[in-house]
């Protein structure tokens, strides 16, 4: 449905062409986007953009802006499709990449990609390969990027001790009065605390190195081809900020080799994927076993159980706090994510020896070092 909002946002961009369609994509559980028509028979997204989450719109669209020219050059220069492989943004009237309207929403919008699908829950291992091969070629386009130019869209995204301090504020203020129905949660996160501040001590004794990275490397972040299923290209790319491979393989393989989709309520139907985690493990090494070093490697299958965790702890947080940070579409929805995501770090704990011995197998595959 077009409303006055979504109309008067749209008329903001340089684009020819009047509205004609307006189509709510509710995927995402942070901005509201939206799939719009024209009468010149073009297609854009348009999205209003959380502003309770990213409270600095300028910082973040110089980020989105400057990596997106800078993939879109390399992909020219390699002759790849620039217009398919990378979003391309729109200017406003205002000539910056964001229009600020009258109720003091910030609104972007970006060409719509054509014939492509995402997915929202585990899929074949050649879809998972594919994305692995596309997150991995994210980051080594971005290997010369200035990385002191971006802007830290969230402060302390992935610091998984200060979520678990979040975490532990949302417990003791109890502000939704939910406490007293997930105390088993809540003791399945405590007992869990010594993993928290692997990456975090590791980064700073200055063993592993900060990288340009995605940051929410989630499956339904890949955009595939509706025809031949191969990626096109990466989205969702609100959280492009200095971080650590580790947080992008890990996410990925969260989201991405869960055999049930992220709400899935049937514990049972909830595991890892061994088949699919070979698969996402061989195109991301396929691209980047060269240039990651051994420490990185060899965290891999732990940063899916960590990434796992901070994702499973933050939803629970938001649960305590009265879903005031994820979209739901019901009471209780950030619970359910919540079990969800403990389910499957119990089933990564009891695959780890496996995880780690089919790393290790694609380390030597793409090594050259070995
Ligand atoms: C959010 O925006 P979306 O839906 O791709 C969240 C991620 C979480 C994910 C869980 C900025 O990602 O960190 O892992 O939900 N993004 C932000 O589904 O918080
Ligand atoms: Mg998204």
């Amino acid at each position: 449905m077009i409303t006055k909002e979504i109309a008067s946002a749209f008329a903001s961009f340089s684009v020819r062409g009047s509205i004609t369609e307006a189509e709510q994509i509710t995927a995402g559980l942070i901005n509201a986007t939206y799939l719009v028509k024209t009468d010149a028979d073009e297609k854009y997204i348009l999205q209003k953009i959380n502003t309770f989450v990213f409270k600095d719109v300028e910082g973040l669209m110089n980020n989105i802006v400057g990596v997106t020219k800078h993939l879109n050059e390399k992909i020219k220069l390699a002759g790849g499709d620039e217009k398919r492989e990378a979003l391309s943004f729109i200017q406003s009237d205002s000539g910056k990449y964001y229009h600020i309207d009258s109720q003091g929403s910030a609104w972007r919008m970006y060409v719509y990609v054509d014939d492509a699908i995402t997915y929202n829950k585990a899929e074949s291992r050649e879809v998972l390969m594919s994305a692995g091969v596309s997150f991995g070629r994210f980051m080594k386009l971005l290997a010369d990027y200035p990385a002191d130019t971006l802007s830290e869209t969230i402060a302390n995204f992935h610091n998984t001790p200060s979520r678990y301090k979040d975490f532990m504020d949302a417990v003791e203020k109890d502000t939704a009065g939910r406490r007293h129905q997930v105390e088993k949660e809540i003791a399945f996160i405590t007992e869990r605390q010594a993993d928290t501040h692997r990456f975090t001590d590791l980064l700073a004794e200055g063993k592993l190195p900060l990288r340009v990275t995605h940051n929410d490397t989630k499956l339904n972040n890949v955009l595939f081809d509706k025809a031949t299923n191969k990626s096109i290209c990466v989205i969702d790319l609100d959280t492009i900020m200095p971080g650590l491979s580790l947080y992008d393989f890990g996410d990925s393989i969260r989201s991405g080799v869960n055999s049930a989709k992220e709400d899935e309520t049937d514990l049972d139907k909830i595991y890892i994927d061994l088949e699919l985690f070979e698969g996402y493990t061989d195109g991301y090494l396929s691209e980047t076993a060269e240039s990651l070093t051994d420490a990185e490697i060899e965290n891999l299958a732990f940063s899916a159980k960590l990434m796992t965790f901070e994702c499973g702890m933050r939803f629970l947080t938001d649960y305590l706090n009265g879903d005031v940070y994820f979209r739901t579409a019901y009471e209780g929805h950030n619970l359910v994510r919540a079990r969800n995501q403990f389910r499957l770090i119990e089933t990564m704990e009891q695959n780890m020896d496996k995880m780690q011995e089919i790393v290790m197998k694609y380390k030597e595959k793409y090594c050259a070092k070995n």
